[in-house]
């Protein structure tokens, strides 16, 4: 398969610096050589260009922090992933989980948009559904997915001009973190959300059968995998850790099973912090994540 990498090194949307760093500790892990000795044929098509923070004055607007560089950036990494022909997996590189407002709406655009339909796999800690109003933080990395769906800030909503992710086509999968507003957000949008506690009663396969009995007739499907869905103990570099996370096994299998499915058509890889990190080790299960989701041909 022809892998595209693209790397979008911003870190405006978290709370912490550092995640900006996550495309080069991705690429330090030797995330390319890994996937080409899978068989596969691989591009890195270099960074978009995001604004630095120390450049811009932090401010404020109707609850979003940094609300026009993340438009920016995001509009970028759409257009750019929306431009790859047909056929390539696009693997994008955060970057704080924001920058899949742009990645998710340019898989979705891509080729012929007309009538296709996209389904989205979440896997976090965090359900990701802030709305600018319910956000305890105004940090835009907890609000992608209500942005995704249509809610929130019209400038961050119509990254997609008119598109929007219906919610009957997320699933999420890892989730312990929710806040109060963010939870009644999600019960009215009506997602299919597997927390730890699923996890732990029904396990990864039951869940991937679950997923795909949902998502399977969708001609393509996306991951969303945020570092900080897997254990702190095993992945320590991430800005908002929460305990009880995916295990190592859990998180492969959940790759390897989203793998043989073969439906799967773009992947991002976000959140990782290696000023956080202990020696790039988060960085280095990542790439072990993309490698068991792109273990064996899937398109
Ligand atoms: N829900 C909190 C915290 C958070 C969301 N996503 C991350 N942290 N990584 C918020 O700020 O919206
Ligand atoms: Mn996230
Ligand atoms: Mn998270």
């Amino acid at each position: 398969m022809n892998v595209s990498i693209l790397g979008i090194p911003m870190d405006l949307g978290a709370g912490r610096r550092g995640v900006d760093m996550g495309p080069s500790a991705l690429r330090n892990a030797h995330l390319a050589t890994h996937l080409r000795e899978l068989g596969h044929t691989v591009k890195d098509l270099g960074d978009v260009d995001v604004a630095l923070p120390e450049t811009l004055d932090k401010h404020e607007e109707a609850g979003l922090v940094f609300l026009d560089p993340i438009i920016n950036a995001c509009r970028d990494a759409a257009g750019r992933v929306a431009a790859l022909p047909e056929g390539t997996f696009p693997l994008t590189l955060g970057g704080d989980h924001s920058v899949s407002m742009g990645t998710v709406t340019g898989n979705a655009l891509r080729g012929n948009p007309a009538g296709v339909r996209s389904g989205l796999i979440w896997v976090d800690a965090h359900t990701d559904y802030n709305t600018p109003q319910s956000s305890p933080s105004g940090n835009i990395h907890g609000m992608p997915v209500a942005h995704l769906t249509g809610l929130g800030d019209p400038r961050l909503s119509n990254l997609g001009g008119g598109w929007h992710m219906r919610p009957e086509d997320i699933v999420m999968i890892g989730i312990r973190s929710v806040d109060q507003r963010e939870r009644a957000l999600m019960q009215e949008a009506g997602i299919l959300a597997y927390t730890m506690k699923e996890v732990d009663q029904l396990g990864i396969t039951r869940i991937v059968d679950e997923t795909m009995e949902r998502l399977g007739r969708l001609e393509r499907l996306h991951v969303s995998f945020d570092a900080d869905a897997l254990d702190p103990g095993l992945c320590p570099g991430v800005g908002t850790p929460v305990p009880g996370g995916l295990t190592y096994r859990e998180g492969h299998l959940l790759m390897e099973l989203l793998s043989e499915t073969g439906r799967v058509t773009s992947m991002d890889i976000v959140e990782v912090n290696p000023i956080l990190d202990t020696r790039n080790q988060t960085a280095e299960v990542m790439v072990g994540m993309a490698a068991s989701l792109l273990g064996q041909r899937i398109l």
